[in-house]
């Protein structure tokens, strides 16, 4: 096999700015990946290449897609594409930065997962047991291996039903409010958090609040405070007739980073109760929530540069509770050793594109994961139809992932992916 030809097109994301859809050629075959794109984004991640051009408002992405056909194709064309280490460590080493800003990590990671579809399409192999054989072989793959069910797993699912922060014009600090169904199926998991949703949504209704939603798909209404919005929650819960905490838990992402004022001294801001809190002080509040609420896993609680507070929190809380590092780690081996060696944390978020290669997500993934921190595989808030995550999630074990709202094409074909990926396993057992 031989990669034929590549393309790029300028597409629109979810929040309908520009994106890349990248299309890999192996002959007859054909693979493409679309590129999502971040709001509250870490300072270290990988750079999205934007052209700053009066098109699109300074958003649009001809620089990155012009990279692509002029520096990326040339050097790829012909190769084989089973070795996908050996292709991203291609175009890492034509890139020469450290945050991909050459080529742009947008260029980069489309190109990067398309030759992945395309491959597994070429072996007639679903996405998830293509990238389930790379995973466990380094990045290459050879005719000789076979898929090995037990080596996947079908994951939890945090479905975000409210939303604040950057993603959502209301006045909530918080940015993310999940709701996780604990049953075994996927499906059944899908099932309630529909369920949940749409009692939201009466809720927020009879009470005359917004029902506009945020970027993610979950609701955005104007409150009082952060502790009403798990009110609403854990309400719509219960009156969907779950169990909180037992049959649903709840979880956070604060997007700390984004209510952080590092020149201040009470650093952490809470616009809508107008209130400062030092980092210790915040966390105290994650305490209590954590009790009343069943709060299972806060995901950037502290801001992204605050590590002594990462340390604090992670011996306060990390034995009750999931800590997740996003804009922390942003999918890096180096931000992730460094919070193991601070112990900060005890879990990784896991997006593509803060890193810019599929094989580099592997690397951040096996960090983790051979350290005992967990993973979950995470959408961005600006996305695209593309459902390559779900296969992500079940070809790595990693047991976790968020995909927003269980609302909204964008979201929800993720997670009508997994439903399809659980079929298809329980065939084969
Ligand atoms: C996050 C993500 C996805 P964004 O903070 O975890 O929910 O948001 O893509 O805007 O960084
Ligand atoms: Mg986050």
């Amino acid at each position: 096999m031989k990669i034929t030809d590549i393309q790029a097109t300028q597409i629109l994301d979810s929040r309908g700015n520009p994106t890349i859809k990248a299309v890999v050629y192996l002959d007859q075959v054909v693979g493409d990946f679309s590129v999502p794109s971040g709001a509250s984004t870490g300072t270290f991640e990988a750079l999205e290449l934007r052209d700053h051009q009066k098109a699109f408002l300074g958003q649009g992405v001809e620089k990155a897609i012009t990279n692509i056909e002029t520096i990326i194709k040339p050097v790829l064309l012909g190769l084989d594409p089973t070795n996908q280490k050996a292709l991203d460590d291609k175009m890492i080493a034509l890139d020469g930065t450290s945050n991909k800003s050459k080529l742009g990590a947008n260029a980069i990671l489309g190109v990067s997962g398309a030759v992945s579809r395309a491959t597994a399409t070429a072996l007639k192999l679903p996405l998830y047991q293509y990238l389930n054989l790379l995973f466990d072989h380094q990045g290459q793959y050879q005719s000789a291996y076979r898929f090995d069910q037990t080596k996947c797993q079908l994951p939890k699912m945090f479905f975000n039903i409210l939303n604040g922060g950057k993603h959502a014009e209301n006045n909530l600090d918080i940015q993310e409010t999940m709701i996780v169904p604990q049953k075994e199926s996927v499906s059944l998991n899908i099932q309630i958090a529909s369920e949940v949703y749409h009692t939201l949504k009466g809720i927020i209704n009879r009470r005359h609040l917004a029902t506009g939603l945020g970027d993610e798909g979950g609701f955005a209404p104007d409150l009082e405070s952060n502790t009403k919005a798990l009110d609403l929650v854990a309400e719509a819960i219960e009156q969907a007739g779950y169990k909180l905490g037992k049959e649903v838990a709840i979880a956070l992402d604060v997007a700390a980073t984004e209510i952080y004022e590092p020149n201040k001294d009470q650093k952490y801001i809470l616009a809508s109760e107008n209130i400062g809190l030092t980092a210790g002080q915040l966390v105290n509040l994650y305490k209590e929530l954590i009790a009343e609420y069943q709060i299972i896993s806060i995901e950037d609680g502290l801001a992204e540069e605050d590590w002594a507070g990462w340390q604090m929190m992670t011996e306060k809380l990390g034995s009750k509770v999931q800590i997740i590092g996003d804009d922390l780690f942003v999918t890096n081996v180096e931000r992730i050793q460094k919070g193991l060696e601070f112990k900060a944390a005890n879990s990784v978020l896991i997006k593509m594109n803060q890193i810019g290669t599929l094989t580099e997500t592997f690397d951040a993934i096996n960090l983790a994961v051979k350290n005992g921190y967990r993973v979950m595989v995470s959408h961005r808030s600006g996305e695209t139809a593309d459902s390559f995550i779900a296969d992500l999630v079940v070809a790595t074990k990693a047991g976790q992932i968020k995909s927003g709202a269980p609302a909204r094409g964008e979201r929800t074909s993720k997670y009508n992916r997994l439903i399809e990926i659980e079929k298809d396993l329980a065939k084969k057992i």
